[in-house]
């Protein structure tokens, strides 16, 4: 990252916050692989590792590559990339549901027969390929690492490819072109009340006896899931660990099981990124058609997910065949993928812009609350039920970006680096006070942090 001239005020703090934003990275380095945060999460999450190597691309084309590279060593044979990949090094109490309690879970896992187990059996949103190619892009940027990089995306586009084949088909029998989730874990935005509805139509069983170990990590209890959903979160994990992690099963048994809309807008930005690499390496043809196929499916769920009256696109519940109507983010996928007509997604930068969202007049900066503040069940400092995560206004500053949004994506760019001006990186943000909540020194934030400032400079 390059320092700038000290007559140069904001210049001066913007290197001064990507020292601060890559010294996180480097405190959270494992060897190889990067935790989610110093404490409350101590192993390697999927989509975090993914936010994290666009960060080191900003510091180390290699390592950044490292990164991915290590999650991918653990892809299942079914090519799903776990949710967790497991820390031995990790304190046996340091986070619940740990390796031991996914042992023995996971017959397709490349190392089942450990035990503890390496992975947990859930996966999470595929930001992977976004951020392979995104190493490309920033090591030709810099005309630092062009090699590597280039050598990563030959090394990973397969892996890659039946990860995004595994979503396309286990996760899609409708062939609707959206996925269906398992657990709100899945989503990556777990207690959101998305999922309060489908959630509460999980009933739990006898016999759930387990301690929780997060409450331990943060200052209030408030910022985490209350119990009740704690309950059936551990539920749905037992229930899936019982079918052995077998998809089909699950799809027959799990009263869980919900297409839903971010990722699978998610899927959508990372095919498109996964063509592109695909022919940089220069892949069969055969792929490629392929992949092209999955971007016009997706694009067609979501659009078929598009409620008028709302005017946001809606998670479907497969178990209870409806639609699950809450005012979150995740309305705002067609932004995020980039689909629709042109007007629908005017009208949603609108919606973006509006009270429901960043142009509510009391938020400490006009970013959007993962929860719209006007729900019954926004919470400013319950983690997915209100505050402000940076990592979800990366993906949709860059996603504004490719749909020809310069403006838009500078302004919510430029918002977010005030909101992570403190240098403390926190894992959320409370929207109203822009107070830093849940973890400290999150890495995917800081991770992107580094990207933003890189693109500020570029400009
Ligand atoms: C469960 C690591 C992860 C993120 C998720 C976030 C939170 C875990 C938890 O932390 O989830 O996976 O224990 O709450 O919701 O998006 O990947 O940062």
């Amino acid at each position: 990252m390059r320092t700038t001239p000290s007559q140069d005020g904001p210049r001066q703090e913007a290197g001064e916050l990507a020292l601060q934003a890559a010294a996180v990275l480097r405190k959270n380095d494992m060897g190889g692989w990067t935790r989610a945060a110093p404490t409350l999460y101590p192993h390697q999450w999927s989509w975090d590792s993914a936010f994290i190597a666009i960060g080191l691309a900003h510091v180390d084309i290699r390592r950044a590559a490292a990164e991915i590279r290590s999650l991918l060593n653990h892809q299942w044979k079914n090519g799903k990339v776990p949710h967790i990949v497991f820390n031995p090094a990790a304190p046996p109490d340091s986070y619940f549901p740990g390796p031991e309690h996914w042992a023995s879970a996971a017959p397709d896992a490349p190392d089942a027969s450990s035990h503890p187990a390496m992975t947990s059996g859930l996966c999470q949103p595929p930001v992977h390929a976004i951020a392979a190619r995104r190493i490309l892009e920033v090591a030709e940027s810099r005309n630092e690492g062009i090699e590597d990089a280039r050598r990563f995306l030959r090394d990973v586009y397969a892996k890659l490819f039946a990860w995004h084949r595994y979503l396309a088909t286990n996760r899609d029998r409708e062939n609707s072109g959206l996925v269906t989730i398992f657990h709100p874990w899945e989503s990556g935005t777990d207690n959101s009340p998305r999922w309060f509805e489908a959630l509460e139509r999980v009933e739990v069983g006898e016999g759930l006896s387990y301690e929780r170990l997060d409450l331990k990590h943060v200052k209030d209890p408030s910022e985490r899931p209350v119990q009740d959903t704690y309950d059936r979160f551990i539920w749905l994990v037992e229930l899936i660990k019982r079918t052995g992690c077998d998809d089909s099963a699950i799809y027959t048994t799990s009263p869980f099981l919900v297409k839903d809309v971010l990722f699978s807008a998610i899927l959508v930005r990372a095919n498109e990124a996964l063509l592109e690499i695909a022919e940089i390496v220069e892949a069969p043809y055969g792929d490629r058609d392929t992949i092209r196929a999955w971007i016009q499916r997706g694009h067609g769920g979501l659009d078929e997910r598009w409620d008028p009256e709302l005017e946001l696109c809606l998670d479907y519940d497969l178990r209870a065949g409806c639609s699950l109507g809450t005012r979150t983010i995740a309305g705002l996928s067609p932004l995020f993928s980039g689909s629709g007509p042109a007007a629908r997604r005017k009208s949603l930068l609108e919606t973006l812009d509006s009270p429901f969202f960043a142009g509510d007049p009391d938020l400490r900066w006009p970013l959007p609350p993962s929860t719209s503040p006007g729900e019954p069940r926004f919470h400013p400092r319950s983690y997915w039920r209100g505050p402000v995560w940076p990592v979800l206004n990366w993906l949709l500053c860059w996603s504004l970006e490719r749909s020809g949004e310069a403006e838009r994506a500078g302004t919510l760019r430029r918002a977010s680096l005030e909101q992570l001006a403190d240098g403390r990186f926190g894992e959320y943000y409370e929207p109203f006070t822009g107070e830093p909540l849940g973890s400290d020194g999150q890495s995917w934030t800081a991770a992107v942090a580094l990207d933003w400032l890189a693109n500020e400079e570029a400009l």
